[in-house]
C-alpha cells in the first residue's frame, strides 16, 4: 500500500535498502524469486506499508520540574512495536543558551541509544542576535525546521516580534518554521484566575486553553507568515476553528500547513472531566493533560478533525509523544492544574489508532499511509529515502494485518515508560505483525527483536512538501 494506490506485488530488500518492486511471480535472473534470496517473510493477506514516521516526539523532555518518562532507548523501542521507524524529536535551546549547545547536547541523548531512526528539529526557546544567527547553520546538520512558541510565557515563548525576526531568516534560507500556536499569556491569566476561584482539577486546564487563544494564534502566525513569505507547520492543531483559519489561508494560497493528533481524534474534554478512579479521584484526569488540550464533544472539534484529514486542512498526524508517570510526575500539580506537567505518551499507539480510522470507513487505507508516513517524509525533508517503498529507499516497512487484533492498555500492548496509558481500552481491528527497519527485522509478530543502538540519526533536507 502506498499513498496513491495498492497492489499485489514483491519486495525485494538487499541489505539495508529496497532493491526492486516486482509484479508478483517474478523471476529474478531467469531463477524463482523464493528460492534466490536468504529470506522470505510471507506477507499473504497482510498489509506491506511504509514504517511510519512520527515527527513530532518529545522523549526526555524536561518541563515542568521534571522530565519526559521515555528515554530514546525506551519511547524508540515503543515506537518500533508500534510500526514507527523513524521519529523527529525536538532538540531545546533555551533562552541564553546556544542552538548549537542545545542540539549537542540533544545528539548526545540519542547517539547510540535508540532503536529505529531519529531526526531532530531545532526548538528555539531564546529568540535573540545569537539564535537567529545560529538558525542558517542547521541546514548543513541536517536540521531543516524549528519551532517556536506563542504560549508558555517564562519558558518557551518567543513575542510577535521575535516570531517576524525568526520568520524573515526562515523566508531567506529554506527553513520550516513550526508554531505551537496558544496565545500564553492569555491563558495564564485564565488559569490564574481559575485557581484563584478554587477550580484546580485538571480538566479546568482545558477550560482555560480556550478554543478561542488557538484560533487567535493560529490566525497570528497564519498573517506573521504571509508578510514574512515563511512558510508555515501548525503543530498539534486541536480546536476546529484554527483548522478553519489553515484552511482560509491555503485558500488563499499560502503555504500553511497543519498536523493533528491521535487525541484530538478520539479523546474529548468531556472524557477528561468524567475521569475518575479509586486511586486518583478526580486527578485521574491528568493522564489527559497536554497542550494544545482536548477539545469539547459538543462543540464538534474531532468530528471536524476527521473531516479535515479527508480535504488535506490537515496534511498529517504525529503524536507529540510527551509521556509522563502519574507517581511523582503528573501528581506534582495535586491540587493546582497548572503544575502537572503537559503531555500524553502515544509514540507506540499512532499507526493502530489511525488505521482504525481506516476500518471505521474516516479514511481510506492510502490516506493512512499518506497521513502517517509518506507526508512527513516529504514535509520534512526525508522522501526518496523514507516515506515510500521503492528502489533505493531504505528498507523501513511494516507488515500489517489486517485480521489480527490489537488491544491496548497496561499489561497488554504497553511498552512505553509510563505507570498508565491514556488509551486503556482502546481495541484496534488491526495488528504490527513485523516491522523492519533498515533491512533488519526489529519486531516480529509481537516481540522486540532489535538492537539498542540500530537507529541511526537521519540528515534531513530541506522540504519537499513547499511549492
Ligand atoms: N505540549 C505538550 O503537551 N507537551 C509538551 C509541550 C507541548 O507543547
Ligand atoms: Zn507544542
Ligand atoms: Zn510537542
Amino acid at each position: 500500500v502506498s499513498a496513491t494506490g495498492r497492489s499485489a506485488a514483491d519486495v525485494l530488500l538487499d541489505g539495508e535498502t529496497i532493491a526492486a518492486v516486482l509484479a508478483p511471480g517474478s523471476t529474478l535472473l531467469g531463477h524463482d524469486l523464493a528460492a534466490s534470496v536468504d529470506t522470505v517473510i510471507d506477507a499473504t493477506g497482510k498489509y506491506v506499508i511504509p514504517g511510519g514516521i512520527d515527527a513530532h516526539t518529545h522523549m526526555q523532555l524536561p518541563f515542568g520540574g521534571t522530565s519526559a518518562s521515555d528515554t530514546f532507548e525506551t519511547g524508540t523501542r515503543a515506537a518500533a512495536w508500534g510500526g514507527t521507524t523513524t521519529i523527529v524529536d525536538f532538540a531545546v535551546q533555551r533562552a541564553g543558551e546556544r542552538v548549537q549547545d542545545g542540539l549537542a547536547h540533544w545528539h548526545e541523548l540519542a547517539a547510540g541509544n535508540c532503536a529505529i531512526d531519529y531526526g531532530f528539529h531545532q526548538i528555539v526557546g531564546g529568540v535573540d542576535a545569537g539564535s537567529l544567527a545560529a538558525l542558517p547553520g542547521l541546514i548543513d546538520e541536517g536540521i531543516s525546521s524549528f519551532k517556536m512558541f506563542m504560549a508558555y510565557p517564562g519558558v518557551f515563548y518567543a513575542d510577535d516580534a521575535q516570531i517576524l525576526r525568526a520568520m524573515q531568516v526562515a523566508a531567506d534560507t529554506g527553513l520550516l518554521t513550526m508554531m505551537h500556536a496558544e496565545n500564553g499569556p492569555v491563558i495564564d491569566v485564565l488559569a490564574e484566575q481559575l485557581i484563584e476561584k478554587g477550580k484546580t482539577s485538571p480538566y479546568f486546564h482545558g477550560v482555560a486553553r480556550a478554543w478561542q487563544m488557538e484560533e487567535e494564534a493560529t490566525h497570528r502566525a497564519i498573517m506573521l507568515s504571509h508578510l514574512t513569505g515563511a512558510p508555515l507547520y501548525v503543530v498539534h492543531v486541536s480546536a476546529k476553528q484554527a483548522v478553519e483559519q489553515l484552511a482560509w489561508a491555503r485558500d488563499n494560497g499560502q503555504n500553511v500547513f497543519g498536523e493533528t493528533c491521535p487525541q484530538y481524534l478520539y479523546l474529548s474534554l468531556e472524557d477528561q472531566l468524567g475521569a475518575s478512579s479509586e486511586e486518583w479521584g478526580d486527578f485521574e484526569g491528568a493522564k489527559w493533560v497536554c497542550s494544545t488540550p482536548l477539545r469539547s464533544k459538543h462543540e464538534g472539534h474531532q468530528h471536524h478533525m476527521w473531516q479535515a484529514l479527508r480535504t488535506n486542512d490537515i496534511q498529517m498526524v504525529s503524536t507529540d509523544h510527551c509521556p509522563f508517570c502519574m507517581k511523582d510526575q503528573k501528581t506534582l500539580g495535586q491540587g493546582d492544574f497548572r503544575a502537572i506537567p503537559n503531555g500524553i505518551g502515544s509514540v507506540e499507539h499512532r499507526m493502530d489508532l489511525m488505521y482504525q480510522g481506516v476500518v471505521t470507513g474516516q479514511i481510506t487505507l492510502e490516506r493512512w499511509v499518506e497521513l502517517t508516513s509518506t507526508t512527513p517524509a516529504r514535509m520534512f525533508g526525508m522522501y526518496g529515502k523514507k516515506g515510500v517503498i521503492a528502489p533505493g529507499a531504505d528498507a523501513d516497512i511494516v507488515v500489517y494485518d489486517p485480521a489480527g487484533h490489537t488491544s491496548i492498555g497496561v499489561g497488554k500492548t504497553h511498552h512505553m515508560n509510563m505507570d498508565h496509558s491514556a488509551w486503556e481500552g482502546y481495541e484496534i481491528d488491526g495488528h504490527v505483525d513485523t516491522v523492519i527497519s533498515r533491512g533488519k527485522v526489529v519486531v516480529d509478530d509481537g516481540s522486540y527483536i532489535g538492537t539498542k543502538g540500530d537507529g541511526r540519526f537521519v540528515k534531513r533536507g530541506l522540504s519537499q512538501y513547499l511549492i
